[in-house]
């Protein structure tokens, strides 16, 4: 049995600093993990479900869930030296913390929260990048601008019938499972590789017709694929991105949340929720886009910036992007 701090420190001379600091941003994430899947586990007897009579940033609801994770994740990060700042989809704005620290964090502490009442599923993202601005000072926005492709670090904690961190430090993508007698994560799922095929694919169908035309498009012929196809794919969609991800990431499958006319940039956030998944992806041998370019090149210009999001097995999203980004599949 190898434990996740085992683990980063055996492969610590992969990091892009092997200085130990990296190594103990990883490990403390995987701390606030524990602390999260505690209260999640009691949620119904500790009466921290429902709502706490907040908003959040994004105007919407703050479940008392969000909130506690928020608040654990966020003192978990503040305490370690090497983090000089982090922002959170429950922070306006970006949260300083140690100056000398050499990494940010971004992450959404408790994503999916819409389902905490009902028992589905839920999870944490993250996303770390060495800062760009001078040690010994504050940070600064630019720090958590620098775009999908200078991530060293991203993953997420699904709290479902057992709580799973999965990660990437561009090496592949790792997978433990808490072990709570011992209260360590382990490792379950060595190098992960998403199916080639797909045997799911994730929307939202009620927003079918608010999506561009070529995307309507596509979805008629994944339609039309499936009522052929000698083993056809299965709509599996719990409306929890990390639930939904993690499923297609180890069964196969396309995960889309567009945008719409009314909202052309769509639902979910780029930095701390597109980028972590979307390298998870590439990592694991899938491809992301934004239904026009690679999601990972999509240029970061604001913390809690929206993008469409499509995830998913090569073939599939080059198959969709004939579609959606008028180029042909020979050319991608
Ligand atoms: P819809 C949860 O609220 C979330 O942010 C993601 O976890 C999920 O993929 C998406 O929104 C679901 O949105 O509009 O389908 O309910």
């Amino acid at each position: 049995m190898i434990t996740l701090e085992q683990f980063i420190v055996d492969r610590q001379q992969e990091l892009a600093d092997a200085t130990g600091a990296f190594s103990k941003i990883l490990r403390d994430i995987g701390l606030g993990a524990k602390l999260i899947s505690f209260y999640l586990r009691r949620a119904s007897l500790a009466d921290v479900l429902g709502e706490l009579g907040l908003t959040n940033i994004q105007g919407e609801s703050v479940q008392k869930l969000d909130h506690l994770a928020n608040t654990l994740f966020s003192q978990v990060m503040r305490k370690n030296p090497h983090v000089a700042g982090f922002a959170s989809e429950e922070e306006e704005d970006i949260v300083p913390t140690n100056p000398n620290g050499k990494y940010v964090v971004l992450f959404d502490p408790l994503d999916g929260s819409s389902n905490i009442d009902v028992g589905v599923p839920v999870g944490t993202i993250f996303s770390i990048y060495q800062r760009v601005s001078p040690a010994g000072e504050p940070v600064q926005v630019a720090d958590f601008l620098q775009g999908g492709c200078a991530q060293v670090g991203a993953g997420y904690v699904l709290y479902g019938t057992s709580t799973l961190l999965f990660y990437t430090t561009g090496q592949g993508v790792h997978g433990f499972t808490l072990e709570p007698a011992a209260g360590e994560f382990l490792l379950t799922y060595p190098q992960v590789s998403m199916p080639a095929t797909s045997q799911y694919y994730s929307f939202n169908d009620n927003q079918l017709h608010e999506w561009e035309p070529a995307l309507q498009r596509y979805v008629a012929d994944l339609h039309a694929r499936n009522r052929t196809a000698s083993k056809p794919q299965s709509l599996r969609y719990v409306g929890s991105l990390v639930a939904d991800f993690h499923r297609n990431l180890l069964k196969g499958g396309l995960f889309m949340y567009p945008g719409t006319v009314k909202k052309p940039e769509g639902k979910l956030r780029l930095l701390y929720e597109g980028y972590p998944m979307a390298w998870l992806t590439e990592q694991a041998g899938g491809k992301a886009t934004n239904g026009k370019v690679a999601l990972l090149e999509v240029p970061a210009e604001k913390i809690h910036q929206r993008t469409p999001l499509f995830l998913g097995p090569a073939s599939e999203i080059d198959h969709l992007l004939s579609f959606t980004a008028n180029v042909s599949v020979e050319t991608l």
